[in-house]
């Protein structure tokens, strides 16, 4: 397995790696700031059924709070001749998925300035790929693919809107929370808290300003 510097990961599993395999990946800034990932690949069998129609792709199973989640799901089947049509049973509200090619698309709901997002949490997809073969008085071969996708809480300390990066916005909402101009939730206070000694002072701001 390897990671690019962008973060793409690259796996071609041999036939002795079906079933469960973990991974951990990590990323860090230049401030030093990390964060890791865990998750686990199950690799299947390929199919060995006539006509077997089957998901042989591992989703992406969290995203990021405003991030565009997009997931390619590859499928085998013995029939060679006959289109595969792709369609979402279940998915959340905006999620897309392109019936040829079956691109899965979803632009989740970035953070407010509180810190909030309407996708936050799990939610469940169900995709399904059919053929219909014309040739074979309509026979029709079908397969889904369910998981669920967690939107998650995303965090770096000094973007106080977590939209990804540090600027000026930043700068004058922590202003406004410090002179109680507005109210904010535990969690976007830690996004304040710039020297971590639990409070919210002038020296936060001084520390906003030097690493913008
Ligand atoms: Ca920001
Ligand atoms: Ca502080």
């Amino acid at each position: 397995m390897d990671i690019s510097t962008t973060g793409v990961i690259t796996w071609t599993p041999l036939p002795s790696q079906t079933c469960a395999n973990d991974v951990l990946i990590a990323v860090s800034d230049s401030y030093g700031a990390t964060a890791e990932q865990y998750f686990t690949i199950y690799v299947n069998e390929i199919a060995t059924l006539r006509g077997g129609l089957r998901f042989i792709s591992t989703p992406l199973q969290s995203v990021r709070a405003g991030a565009l989640y997009q997931y390619q799901p590859v499928v085998v089947s013995e029939d060679h001749e006959t289109t595969i049509t792709f369609s979402l049973l279940t998915a959340p509200d905006g999620m897309t998925i392109d019936a040829k090619t079956g691109l899965v698309t979803w632009q989740t709901d970035a953070p407010d300035a509180l810190g909030t997002s309407e996708d936050y949490g799990e939610h469940w997809v169900i995709l399904q790929a059919r053929q219909v073969c014309e040739d074979c008085e309509g026979k029709t071969y079908s397969a889904t693919q369910d998981y669920k996708i967690k939107v998650e809480y995303y965090s770096i300390v000094g973007d106080i809107n977590r939209d990804g990066s540090i600027t000026d916005t930043d700068i004058g909402l922590l202003a406004d929370i410090l002179l109680g101009r507005r109210q904010v939730n535990k969690n976007i206070r830690r996004l304040c808290d710039m020297n971590f000694d639990g409070i919210i002072d002038v020296a936060d701001i001084v520390t906003l300003m030097a690493i913008k």
